[in-house]
């Protein structure tokens, strides 16, 4: 008798789907499928974690995101401002980035990007200042690691009506990963995203436009970053698309050590844990090899589900176990 198919790992999030207006008229859609949207990193600082000074110059910046995008990025998110947390396994944190230095960097960047693609273009600032001039000059949403503490760019977000990426962590950059304390990590995480939602409302953001995402290696040790991989039913319970960046991140190294950009494998099993547990998005710098992954991932398990695979035959010898009657 056919068998419906073989278990699949517990813990699938339900299926859901969204659509998100983006400025002109466009829309990105987002799902819970077990296919995220891939969001490729660009990083215009000297002094990211992982590829700090490779895309300083422009020019430069502007070719590597138009290389992720033909990589199959669904987005590209520009950062003028490395957020590298202080402290803990990190080392020292990256330095305060005054808004006009940030703004010298990314605009260039941006204004050259725009015409160049119509791609969604996210921009990873923390202030209101940066936020209003890179939505003015046609970013399509804001990718706030802050988590909508500067009253400038709840204003920016509200007034343009895009969608905004608002990221949990806690205290200040500098200090951020020495004095960590949850009991619950994904619950109290869960409980201070709602209450950004709530500035968020406050501020004139309508909720169809939030996606939330628990800051991964923000102010969490390397096992909590684990459990929040594990367990994102509380942030799904907040009823928003999730976003997890987890790529290349230094928890990789705490459980195999290795230098940022020997962290694929790593940053794989990050998303493909992601993935399982219902992420609409994943931010990551390898997009081609992660597109790959979920595209074999998704071909694969069409294949399983397309196999009739047949139940433990009671007979003393099952059919299956017949003697070949070709070559294998
Ligand atoms: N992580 C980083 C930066 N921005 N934004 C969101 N929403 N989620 C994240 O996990 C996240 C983020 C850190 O990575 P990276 O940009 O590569 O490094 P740096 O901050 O040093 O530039």
């Amino acid at each position: 008798m056919p068998h419906p198919s073989p278990p699949h790992p517990p813990g699938g999030a339900a299926s859901r789907r969204w659509r998100l207006a983006l400025p002109r008229g466009r829309r990105l859609e987002l799902a819970v499928d077990g296919r995220p949207k891939v969001m490729g990193v660009v990083n215009v600082t000297p002094d990211s974690f992982s590829d700090g000074g490779r895309f300083l110059d422009p020019r430069r910046a502007v070719e590597h995101a138009l290389e992720l995008i033909e990589e199959g990025a669904d987005l590209v998110d520009l950062g003028a401002e490395s957020t590298r947390p202080g402290g803990g396994v990190y080392g020292g944190g990256a330095a305060e980035v005054p808004a006009a230095l940030e703004l010298e960097r990314l605009m260039p960047v941006l204004e050259a990007l725009r015409r160049h693609t119509d791609a969604p273009i996210s921009v990873d600032t923390r202030k209101g200042e940066v936020a209003a001039a890179a939505l003015a000059a046609g970013a399509d949403l804001i990718n706030d690691v802050g988590g909508l503490r500067d009253g400038g760019l709840v204003a920016a977000v509200a007034r343009h009506r895009c969608p905004v990426v608002v990221m949990h962590s806690r205290g200040d950059l500098a200090t951020m990963q020495r004095h960590i304390r949850f009991r619950d990590v994904a619950g109290e995480v869960a409980e201070e995203l709602a209450a950004a939602a709530r500035r968020a409302r406050d501020g004139g953001i309508d909720e169809e436009r939030l996606i939330f995402d628990p800051g991964i290696g923000f102010g969490k040790t390397p096992r909590q970053n684990l459990l929040l991989l594990c367990r994102l039913a509380p942030l799904h319970a907040l009823g928003r698309p999730l976003l997890i960046g987890a790529s290349r991140k230094s928890f990789i190294a705490h459980y195999s050590p290795s230098p940022p950009d020997r962290r694929l494998g790593g940053s794989l099993a990050a998303a493909a844990w992601a993935a399982r547990r219902g992420a609409a998005i994943v931010r990551v710098h390898d997009v081609a090899e992660t597109v790959q992954f979920f595209r074999l991932s998704q071909a694969i398990a069409e294949q399983d589900s397309a196999i009739h695979y047949t139940a433990p035959a009671r007979r003393s010898r099952p059919a299956d176990s017949a003697p070949p009657t070709g070559r294998r």
